[in-house]
Parts: C-alpha cells; structure tokens; sequence
C-alpha cells in the first residue's frame, strides 16, 4: 500500500441510487477533477467547497460519462487533509463503474483500502483515534442512543478527556522530573506532595470513569434481554407481540421452544437484542429439550437484563426454577392476566411483577416503558462521555495501575515514581493515537466501512 498514492472509492452505499458520490484523495486530485471536467473545466480551483454543475468525461477517451456536481476541497482544510475532490453523479450501476474505471486507468490513483480515506485524516492529525472510532460507528449507528454517542465522540468529547489527563499527568511529570533534576537546589518544598495530590485526584477520576458498567460498549453491541420462563407460560407470545412479528412458533404444548430465537429491537432509540429460550423445568423432555434447557440457562447468566415471564394460571405459586433466576437484573412478569385476577401482592423474590396478557396486549405498555427505563439506565452514560471499546478500557487500565504503583510506594525513588507517570502518560496518548499506535492501525481502520 502506497501512502503517497492518490486514493479514490465510492464513498456512498453500494446499490442503485440517485445520487451517488466518488471522492478522490491525493497529490493527483486536482489533475483528476481537470480530467473528467475537460473542455467545460469551470476552474473550480478558484471556488473551493462549492458545487460546481459539469459533464463528465472519460479523460482518455473523451467520451461522456455522466453530468453531475463536482466539489474542490483543496487540503489541508479537506476530510483528509490532503487535495480532495468529489463528484456527485447518478447513482447507477453503470455510470458507477465507469467512472471508477475511469479513474483507475489515471496515473498515479489507486482504489482506497477500507478506511483509508479517514486513516489519512488521523495521519494528518485532522482527527484523533476516537474521533475516527466516532466516525465508523456513526456510520454504523442503527438508533437514536447509538448516534448520539458516536456523535458526541466524533467532535471529540471523549478525546478531550482523555487528553486533558494527558496533559495533567505530563504536569505532574514535569515536577517529579524537576525533583530528579535539581533534588540539592531549593525547589518549593511541597512540590511533590502537590503532584501526588493531583494524581490521586487524578486517579479517582479514572476510577470513576471505568466503573461505568460498560455503558458506552452496551450502548454500541447493544443490550441483550433473555426472556426466561417455565414452559407454556407465554414467553414466545411475548417475543412475537413485543417484536410485532410472528417470529417464534407459538403452541399449547409445552416446551415448544428449543433453540434460542433472536430478535433485534430498537426500543425507545436503544438497540437491544431479545432472546426467546426454552422453557424451564428440571424434569421430563428429551435430549433436544435438555439441550435448549441448558442454552436457555446459559444465554439467563450472558444476559444484561432478564424477563421472568410467569404462567399467570398457576398464579400465586410461580414456577421455583424460574423464580430462582429473579434478581435485581430481572423484571418478572406473570402473563395471561386475561385469565382472571391475580392475587396480590404481584411480587417475586422481592421484587414487584408486572400483570400482563401477551394474547390481549394487556399492560404491554407498561412493561415496554419499564424495559425501556431499565435500558435507558444501563446505557445513558449521563453528562459525561462514556469509553466505547475494550481498546479504551485496556489502556485506562494500565494507566491506572501505573498510577497505583506510584501511589501505593511514597519513599520510591524519584527515577521510578517518574517512570510510572510517564507509562500512564503513553497509556492514556495509545487511547487518542498520540503515541504507540502503530501497530494497532491496522486492526482500527480495517473495520471501517467508509471508503470501501
Ligand atoms: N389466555 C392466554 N393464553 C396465552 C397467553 N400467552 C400465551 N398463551 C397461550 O399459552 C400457550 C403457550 O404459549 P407460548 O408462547 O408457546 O409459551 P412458551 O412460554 O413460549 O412455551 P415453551 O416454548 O413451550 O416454553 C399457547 O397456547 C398460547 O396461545 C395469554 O396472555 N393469555
Ligand atoms: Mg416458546
């Protein structure tokens, strides 16, 4: 892969459209704009940034292409920071494809690798390492929760806190380094109590940051609901009415349901997944239904949040095996209401259930907005910006132990104390890509989306 390369892809979906847009990065960007322009080259050069109407040609041919609007981004102040161009055209099969192969019979252009486009505006420092995450998943955002956050981490919030961090630990760098350097001298005595002081603050904060429950992950893979149950008690009904599709066979014999069935949901802008399971029960049922048993159970521990659904028929005795599942992490719901009252108090293990008919669609509602609260609360990271990535946690994770050694060892030396700062520095500057990132580029950029 040429870095110096001018790059070009569609960087619009793939699929008929009416517009689509092909953008080209480079040295040659602006050889590359004269070409397909041609005769009718409006020197968009002198207007940078606006829509320019113009045929388009086949630069070795002549032949026309296709008329579309041509945009002259002349870097540093382009996505990449280098010369960029863009040409809006139809967004046909063909025309496509021919001006994709008009491109690559030019010199010096190649088709862009996957997110090369934004790997070269991190190069460029036009962004940092979580912006561009910020971006792909952007991209990839499916609702309203899961845009805002990436949103909130492509402007930066996330990297600004992680390089005001930075900035604080390199300070107190600084003084422990000004203790090694000049120990016989009369620096302010207090100088390294005050640096110890700022990086326990320092260290708390961190702390607080990385007990944050996974948020920002959950809130990017999404949440998974296990809806868990005795046999018959409805859970399939459950799936089918709170999905709004006929998906799980639904039927009066009991253990119908073997395999664990899947259902993605965006629920009040939240993405979750809800997992149908087999009943449970301890006896009877043959080796298949053992076997959905034992993944039922498995995908009840994996699960984020749990619905105990129970057969309101057997109401007020639930199902023990079920009723041993119910914790803090669980809503319990005793269906088919529709059947006659429910005795009260409508509680499990402590914690109060929810009257509900997954056949009539009775107090649906309020399960649904109680699961929708439940959610908010394990994904809203609030007014600070949640870590997305195991890649975040990792490195907070080594700069707050390199913290808790320097800490934890008050009569350490100067040289050592000085080196674990410095450690948690580098920890903090692989997060934004300020240093130490090298290695991981690849692994970033390769599952970006855009520019392929
Ligand atoms: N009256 C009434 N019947 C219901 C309700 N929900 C489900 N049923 C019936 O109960 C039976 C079992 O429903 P399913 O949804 O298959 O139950 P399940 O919990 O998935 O059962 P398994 O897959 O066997 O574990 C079916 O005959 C449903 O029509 C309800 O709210 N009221
Ligand atoms: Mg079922």
């Amino acid at each position: 892969m040429d870095p110096s390369a001018t790059i070009f892809a569609l960087a619009s979906g793939g699929g008929r459209a009416g517009v689509a847009v092909v953008r080209v990065s480079g040295t040659q960007a602006g050889a590359v704009l004269a070409g397909l322009m041609g005769a009718e080259r409006k020197a968009p050069e002198t207007l940078p940034r606006q829509a320019v109407f113009s045929r388009l040609i086949d630069p070795t041919s002549g032949e026309g292409l296709d008329n579309g609007l041509v945009i002259w981004f002349p870097g540093p102040a382009s996505f990449t920071g280098e010369d960029v161009a863009e040409f809006h055209v139809h967004g046909g099969a063909a025309v496509i494809s021919g001006i994709l192969n008009a491109l690559s019979r030019m010199d010096g252009l190649r088709t862009a690798e996957p997110g090369e486009f934004t790997r070269r505006a991190f190069e460029n420092g036009k962004m940092d390492l979580t912006a561009a995450e910020g971006l792909a998943d952007l991209v990839e955002a499916e609702t309203e929760a899961q845009r805002k956050q990436a949103l909130r981490q492509l402007e930066g919030e996330l990297g600004r806190v992680y390089e005001s961090w930075r900035e604080r630990l390199l300070s107190a760098l600084a003084h422990s380094e000004a203790v090694i350097d000049f120990s016989d001298e009369d620096l302010p005595e207090d100088i390294a109590a005050t640096a110890r002081e700022e990086i326990a603050g320092l260290e708390h904060e961190i702390a607080d940051h990385l007990a944050d429950k996974r948020r920002g992950e959950r809130l990017r893979d999404g949440l998974m609901i296990a809806i868990i149950g005795p046999p018959n008690a409805g859970k399939s009904s459950l799936l089918n009415l709170l999905s709004q599709r006929d998906v799980a066979i639904v039927s009066e014999t009991a253990g119908t349901t073997r395999d664990v069935i899947e259902v993605h949901l965006d629920l009040g802008g939240y993405p979750v997944t809800l997992a149908d399971t087999a009943g449970l029960r301890d006896d009877g049922g043959d080796a298949v239904e053992m076997e959905g048993i034992r993944r039922a159970r498995r995908k009840a521990e994996d699960a984020d949040l749990r619905l105990a659904v129970f057969d309101g028929q057997h109401w007020p005795v639930p199902d023990p095996s079920t009723a041993a599942l119910v914790d803090a992490d669980t809503l319990a719901v005793i269906n088919k209401c529709d059947l006659g009252d429910l005795q009260a108090p409508l509680e499990i293990n402590g914690q109060a259930a929810l009257a509900v008919s997954a056949l009539t669609g009775d107090g649906i509602y309020d399960l649904l907005s109680a699961v929708a609260k439940r959610v908010a609360g394990m994904m809203d990271a609030g007014g600070s910006p949640a870590l997305t990535r195991a890649r975040h946690r990792e490195a907070l994770q080594d700069c707050r132990e390199a913290l808790g050694r320097y800490l934890k060892g008050p009569e350490m030396s100067p040289e050592l104390a000085a080196e674990d700062l410095r450690l948690a520095a580098r920890a903090l500057g692989r997060i934004t890509g300020r240093v130490d990132v090298d290695d991981i580029l690849d692994v970033i950029f390769r599952d970006f989306c855009i520019g392929k």
